[in-house]
Order: structure tokens, then sequence, then C-alpha cells
């Protein structure tokens, strides 16, 4: 059979599409693929669960592969050491630890996470949460690393997973984020205080940006997600209805603002 280059593009397209829109509610979303990640899939998995891994980067394995100041040796304690060898790495005695190589324990770890039926994702970034009623992480938000790092203005899709986990390492970026988002700081509606849009949640971010689409200060109205932002409603994704209503809402005020002034 000739090689078709039309069947290898549809062959990738479609089977990660397939992958991907099967994969729309987890159970557990693992944000991060370094060795606390990838082993919270693997034995997440092994219990049945339904796991995504998402990582940023092109590869798994985080902090992994360096080992120590780039020497490719990991070591674990005694109390450990029953799951690197679960992986099948080889783990040798020494000095009353344990030691084995650290691209062989992330080659080893990682296929025994996919092995045991968890999903692993490279490339793409969870850059927010999906908030639900009393404040319950209920997803991620997630988008390309490639996007991220080259700065683009792209919006984001949304993912429902019962459970959540960072495990993004020293950048713990997700319970940043949560802290920095959750719970909303008062509202200063006097001033319109500027206090930072609240995490994902589509509904409830479409209706109260209408609400918000308002005048926070003398001449100066808000309106679409900056609206938002003022008063630390939720963000909606690629959904942009609410901009739509909120940019003609604004134009409405606006146009009384123009007039009430033309009237003195
Ligand atoms: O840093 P990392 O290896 O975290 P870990 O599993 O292990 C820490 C050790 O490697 C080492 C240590 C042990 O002595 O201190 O540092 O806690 O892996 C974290 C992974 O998360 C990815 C990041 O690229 C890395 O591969 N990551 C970080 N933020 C995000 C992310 C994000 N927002 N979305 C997706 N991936």
């Amino acid at each position: 059979m000739p090689l078709s280059e039309i069947d290898i593009t549809r062959g990738i397209i479609e089977d990660f599409t397939e992958e991907f829109t099967g994969s729309l509610q987890m159970d557990v979303a693992v944000i991060g693929g370094g060795p606390s990640g990838i082993t919270c899939a693997y034995y997440a998995a092994r219990k049945g669960l339904k796991v995504v891994v998402f990582e940023k980067k092109l590869h798994v394995g985080g902090g992994m592969w360096g080992g120590g100041m780039l020497f490719p040796r990991i070591m674990v304690q005694e109390e450990a050491v029953d799951i690197p060898r679960e992986y099948g790495v080889n783990m040798r005695p020494r000095g009353g630890y344990y030691i084995g190589s650290s691209v062989e324990f992330v080659a080893k770890s990682v296929a025994s996470a996919v092995d045991a039926g968890s999903r692993i994702w490279i490339g793409m970034t969870v850059e927010d949460v999906v908030i639900r009623e009393e404040d319950r992480v209920a997803g991620v938000v997630i988008n390309w690393g490639a996007v991220e790092a080259a700065g683009l203005h792209v919006d984001p899709l949304a993912l429902e997973a019962k459970v959540v986990i960072d495990a993004t390492g020293h950048e713990t970026s997700i319970a940043r984020t949560l802290q920095r988002k959750q719970p909303g700081p008062q509202i200063n509606t006097e001033t319109g205080e500027v206090i930072g849009e609240k995490s994902m949640w589509a509904e409830m971010g479409e209706r109260e940006i209408v609400e918000n689409t308002k005048e926070i200060h003398k001449g100066l109205l808000v309106c679409g997600m900056a609206a938002n932002a003022v008063y630390g409603s939720p963000r909606m994704g690629a959904i942009f209805g609410g901009m739509l209503l909120s940019g003609r809402k604004a134009a409405e005020l606006a146009a009384g603002i123009v007039k009430e002034s033309q009237g003195n």
C-alpha cells in the first residue's frame, strides 16, 4: 500500500480527538507529570479510576531526569522502595538506601502508569480550575503549553474532574491560583476596586457579567471580562454571549451618560 500523507494526518487527528472527547469528564485530573504525579496516576488508575495527567512540557518526568545535580541517580529510603520495584526499576541497596537510574525510573514509572490505564497528555498546561457550588473544585481549565509559552491570547477549554490534584512541584501553580482567586475578596462597590476574576464557572460568569457591567468611577465603565475581574466574578472560557450582552449594555449606559452630559 503506498504511503498517504492524508491517511496519516487523518489517523492522528481522529485518534487523539476520540480519546480527548472520551476524557472530558474524569475521576481524577493530575496536574504535572513529575514523580508524584505519575505515581499518583499509577495508583489511582490501578483502583479503576479514570485518570488523566496534564503535563505542560513536551516530556513527562519533571525533576526525575536530572537526579541530583545532573547525576542521573535516584535514591529512595526503605519505606518507599517497593514503589520503583513495582515499576520494575532495578533498585540496589546502598548505604542504608536504595539507588537506581533516574532515566530507568522515568521510563518504567511512566510505562507503568500508562499500562495501569491512566492517560498522559503532554504539551497541555492547566491554567486554572473550574469552580462549582460551595467553592468546590470541579475541573481543570486547559490550554496548549505552546500557547502559554508564546503568550498568545487564546481562550482555554474546560474539563470536569471529580478530584483535581496539584502535582506541579515547586511551582504549586494550581494551589497558588486557587489561593489567589478563592474565596474572592470583598467587593468595594464604592470604588470599584479591581479585585480579580474568580476561577471558571461558565454559568455564573455569564450570569454576573451583565450585572457587573456598570460605571465604576465617574466616566469610567467596565464591560466584558474586565467587569467580572473588577467584581470578583468567575471567568467563563470560550463562550462569548455574555461579552456581547455586556458590550451592548455598556453602549446603552454610555449613551445615557453622554446624553446626561449634553443636558447639563
Ligand atoms: O517538579 P516535579 O518533578 O514535581 P514533583 O512530582 O517532584 C519533585 C521532584 O522532582 C524534585 C524534588 C524531590 O526532591 O523536590 O523537584 O513534586 O514535576 C512537576 C511537573 O508539573 C509540571 C512541570 O512541567 C513538571 O513536569 N507543571 C507545572 N505546572 C503545570 C504543570 C501546569 N500548570 N500545568 C501542567 N503541568
